[in-house]
């Protein structure tokens, strides 16, 4: 499937545009395009088959011609035109955060900046703030870009790995050699981002096994190629270890390679306090081995209750088991809802009716739907005049349906002083109000905090979504004192939003735990702006149960009805 490839060239595309600073209704094109190809279900290359490019959302002739070049020669011709012209460090500058078209094209053409290394020279040799309308302060975000890029670099965003190592997963799966077959690692403890994927196989040929793995379709590189250990470097730069054992040690096994290696240590010190010795293997009493097969016959032998591997950090995980109070982590099946989702309206693909379609399809019984409000142009927010017509659309599509709703939202924009970008009276009208900020990302801790705590006091604010701002790999979080937002969130009866996006995953995990402490519900929601982003639910379900948070904490494990009650109190 070429849809990731497709959707880099054209964001590729959209970059040099803006570097040449062409019309921003083409830049736009093309990064809408990108952003719908990314999110297809099927292989673009089935659309271009059967003739129909252009009844996909965002592709118009001109993008649709140029996916048909690519797939038939392999290479856009428009596109290494435009390389010709644009010296490739002004590409590199474009992936720093802060950094956009028009400071990369002066910082290259004023200081004769060639490579992201001179760039680093010059602002440590503070020759950047010399220049006219430049400060200090932006040498320092230069300076701090670039070492951002240098530890994302480093790890991937488990929106990449997933499913990367599901598809690994799914065509080893396929051998008659593989027994039994499981995502270990990180991935499986589902970190935010992994140094590696690490997969853990039972099968009793383990050399074809792993000559099987390192001859995947994927591969770049190998790295090691053993007879219990195959080790390769995919395409995108991403390392993924497979091991093979013996079915009478995969529980061990697997309890080993899913770590984390605090949590490991901890156990091994138990079995010993028991008088057993813990391995990747299997549990032992003198050279006898009583456990291994299955994970929990491990936590079995050791005298504890099956620990789900997304706490395995030795955060409390231990203690809690030890004393019977592991939570009961909420899970993909308790979902009854999305609770954030774009429409046509404003940035989305889907049209209302197709929103519902797709929710009915899934088994929920409902969406909440949140276009952007007035202020966020560049989302095409929605006037107070289309809000309401909105609204009276979702009253005739819901008077159509039975056993789903779409509820009425809005994701409004806090503004720079804590206001919402909606009067009273429409904020009224609405079952659910998201808030959340867009803009001005850069007014220090203090400011934020109150603008936030602000926003989240009027009496309409139901949710607040995506409180850090961050982008996993592309933008830190902006300054804000989350404790105190979570204070705020308590006292004001005020939900947080997980968003399950897996660039955002917002909030994080640590912060789940805080703010269940507190008292404080958490909605989860995909932020779907293309329908296939519904699945992401489940990182945002990976997430809370990180956050060690359960159903109960849950806004959308409830009904429709009990949902608008925990939320309408606030407003009495
Ligand atoms: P990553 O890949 O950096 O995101 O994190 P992990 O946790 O996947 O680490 P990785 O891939 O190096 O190793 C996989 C698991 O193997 C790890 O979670 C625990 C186990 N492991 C690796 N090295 C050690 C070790 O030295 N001691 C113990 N107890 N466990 C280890
Ligand atoms: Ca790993
Ligand atoms: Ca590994």
């Amino acid at each position: 499937m070429k849809n990731r490839e497709i959707a880099d060239l054209f964001n590729e595309i959209a970059d040099i545009l803006e570097l040449r600073a062409e019309n921003v209704f083409r830049v736009n094109a093309y990064r809408r395009g990108a952003q719908n190809i990314e999110g297809l279900s099927r292989p673009i290359e089935d659309s271009a088959a059967e003739g129909t490019l252009l009844d996909l959302p965002g592709i118009g002739k001109d993008l649709a011609a140029k996916i048909g070049e690519y797939l038939e020669s392999g290479e856009i011709d428009y596109l290494n035109e435009l390389r010709k012209e644009m010296p490739q460090v002004l590409l590199d500058m474009l992936r720093i955060p802060g950094i956009g078209p028009k400071t990369a094209v002066r910082l290259q053409a004023e200081l004769g900046i060639n490579s992201l290394e001179e760039l680093k020279h010059a602002a440590l040799e503070h020759r950047i703030r010399e220049l006219p309308k430049m400060k200090a302060k932006t040498e320092e975000n230069i300076l701090k870009g670039l070492e951002f890029l240098s530890r994302a670099s480093a790890r991937t965003p488990i929106g990449v790995a997933l499913p990367l190592a599901e598809r690994i997963v799914d065509a080893l799966a396929e051998l008659p050699e593989v027994q039994k077959i499981s995502i270990a690692g990180s991935l499986r403890r589902f970190r935010e981002t992994v140094g590696d994927i690490d997969i853990l196989v039972t099968s009793r040929s383990p050399e074809k096994v792993i000559a099987h793995f390192t001859h995947l379709d994927d591969v770049a590189r190998i790295l090691a190629e053993g007879s219990t250990k195959g080790s390769i470097v995919t395409k995108d730069k991403i390392q993924a270890d497979l091991r093979v054992v013996e079915a009478a040690s995969y529980g061990s096994a697997l309890n080993y390679f899913t770590g984390s290696k605090e949590h490991n240590i901890r156990l091994r010190e138990i079995a010993i306090q028991n008088g057993m010795k813990l391995s990747e293997y299997g549990v032992y009493k003198k050279e006898l081995r009583v456990a291994g097969k299955t994970e929990e016959d491990v936590y079995r032998a050791l005298g504890l209750p099956y620990i789900p591997p997304e706490i395995r950090e030795d955060s409390g995980e231990i203690e809690a088991a030890r004393a019977g109070t592991l939570p009961d982590l909420v899970e993909i099946e308790d979902i009854r809802g999305d609770l954030h989702c774009h429409s046509s309206y404003s940035d989305g693909a889907a049209t209302l009716e197709e929103i519902a379609a797709a929710g009915r399809k899934k088994g929920y019984s409902y969406i909440l739907v949140t276009d952007h409000s007035r202020s966020l142009h560049i989302a095409n927010g929605l006037s107070p005049e289309r809000l309401r017509k909105q609204l009276a659309e979702i009253d005739s599509i819901n008077a159509r349906l039975r056993g789903f709703k779409l509820l009425k939202g809005s994701e409004v924009d806090i503004l720079p002083d804590g206001s919402l970008d909606m009067d009273e009276a429409l904020l009224a009208r609405l079952d659910i109000v998201y808030v959340a900020i867009h803009s001005k990302f850069k007014m220090g801790s203090d400011a934020m905090t109150k603008r936030v705590v602000r926003a989240m006091e009027n009496p309409y604010a139901s949710v607040l979504a995506h409180p850090t701002g961050r982008l996993i790999g592309m933008r830190d979080a902006f300054e804000i004192d989350m404790q105190e937002v979570i204070r705020a969130a308590a006292r004001t009866g005020t939900a947080i939003e997980i968003n399950a996006h897996p660039a955002r995953l917002d909030l994080d995990a640590a912060n789940c735990r805080a703010a269940a402490a507190a008292g404080v519900m958490i909605g989860i929601g995909t932020d779907t702006h293309v329908l296939s982003e519904l699945d992401y639910m489940l990182y945002g379900i990976g997430t809370a149960r990180r956050g060690w948070l359960t159903k109960a904490n849950i806004l959308n494990t409830r009904s429709a009805r009990e949902l608008l009650s925990i939320l309408r109190m606030k407003r009495r």
